[in-house]
């Protein structure tokens, strides 16, 4: 029976796809394979241990803390600190980003990673999925100097590698280095993360919508034409419409069977929800690699240049035949209506 390989075997394999990399982009990615590890170890027994609730701060985005957030922005911070690779990280935990300086003041590390550590975190004390999302980049300022926030506001078509863990009923790290996708999945007995979903690639056409139907009156009309075009009997509609409630969960559901997920702005919402740097680009990044589109409605996501560090887009993201018609909804409205 073939012995399916590990990330560390693949990553050895693919080595030479990370073009321009001596082995740093390698490192990136095992320094996040092993932070996984250790959120995942936690996570999973949340229930068991004081760990929920509120950690007493809020962050900039004025949500409550919960703990777990706090505690893997830490391990991922820490881990991404000691390998020396990177020469900055942004997080979704964090006001600004932080300055990673080398040992010596040659600060030669040349990648920036922009994180968030726990999305969805209020799921946790509800026992749903939950999920790390990242995104990286070769920084754009001289090396050996300290890093500037024009490092990290990069359109996403730069990105050089993004990804996902979903602590889910599995825990599985999804990535891409702009070759694919691949999706491994731990063995949690001996803390090994094994090939289980090479090549991942949204099915052609999909019949499952994800939104926060809720939001509904709240939504633009041209979200709201497309949400009855989904709900109406006509070939191979009604589609189905699910909402985990947790950006990852839904993504990676849709990438397997196919489907949309929508965040859309809202009068609660003028700009969406989700941030562009460490949530919507990093997802765009991935679902364009299997064959998927990922848009604000009008234009596509990896193509808009970011102004802040926390701004927010409205995302539509999944197999590409839903994502064509729903774009055709919303151009019947200008963006701002
Ligand atoms: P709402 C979690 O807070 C998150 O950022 C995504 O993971 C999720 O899809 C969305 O927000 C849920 O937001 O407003 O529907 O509860």
């Amino acid at each position: 029976m073939q012995q399916h390989s590990t990330l560390g075997e693949f990553i050895i394999e693919n080595q030479k796809q990370f073009k321009y990399s001596s082995g740093e982009l390698s490192r990136l990615i095992n320094s996040i394979r092993l932070a996984a590890k250790v959120v995942n170890h936690e996570v999973n027994k949340a229930g068991l241990v004081d760990i929920l609730g509120k950690a007493g701060e809020t962050n900039i985005q004025g949500e409550d803390q919960q703990k777990l957030d706090v505690y893997a922005n830490t391990i991922f911070m820490e881990t991404l600190t000691n390998r020396e690779i990177v020469c900055g990280i942004a997080s979704e935990e964090e006001d600004d980003f932080v300055t990673i300086s080398g040992n010596d003041d040659s600060n030669e590390n040349k990648y920036v990673v922009l994180i968030d550590p726990l999305d969805g975190s209020s799921n946790v004390d509800v026992n749903v999925s939950v999920g790390t999302i990242f995104s990286i980049y070769r920084r754009v300022t001289k090396s050996g100097t300290p890093v500037q926030l024009e490092d990290f506001l990069q359109e996403g078509n730069k990105q050089v590698a993004a990804g996902y863990i979903v602590y889910g009923t599995s825990t599985m790290l999804v990535f891409t280095t702009g070759h694919g996708v691949n999706g491994f999945t731990l063995n949690p007995a001996i803390g090994t993360f094994y090939l289980s979903h090479p090549d991942m690639m949204f099915p052609e056409n999909g019949t499952i919508y994800s939104i926060n139907e809720g939001n509904y009156v709240h939504f633009p009309q041209g979200v709201k034409d497309y949400l009855k075009y989904c709900q109406m009997e006509e070939g191979d509609r009604p589609y189905t419409s699910r909402y985990i409630g947790s950006l990852v969960s839904d993504f990676h559901r849709n990438m397997i069977k196919g489907g949309i997920y929508i965040y859309p702005t809202s009068t609660k919402a003028p700009k969406g929800k989700l941030r562009l740097l460490y949530e919507c680009n990093p997802m765009a990044f991935l679902a364009e690699q299997a064959g998927g589109k990922a848009s604000d409605g009008y234009m596509r996501i990896m193509d808009i240049k970011p102004t802040e560090l926390h701004q927010r887009v409205p995302f539509f993201c999944g197999s590409t035949n839903m994502i064509d018609v729903a774009e055709r909804f919303m151009k019947n409205y200008p963006a701002t209506a």
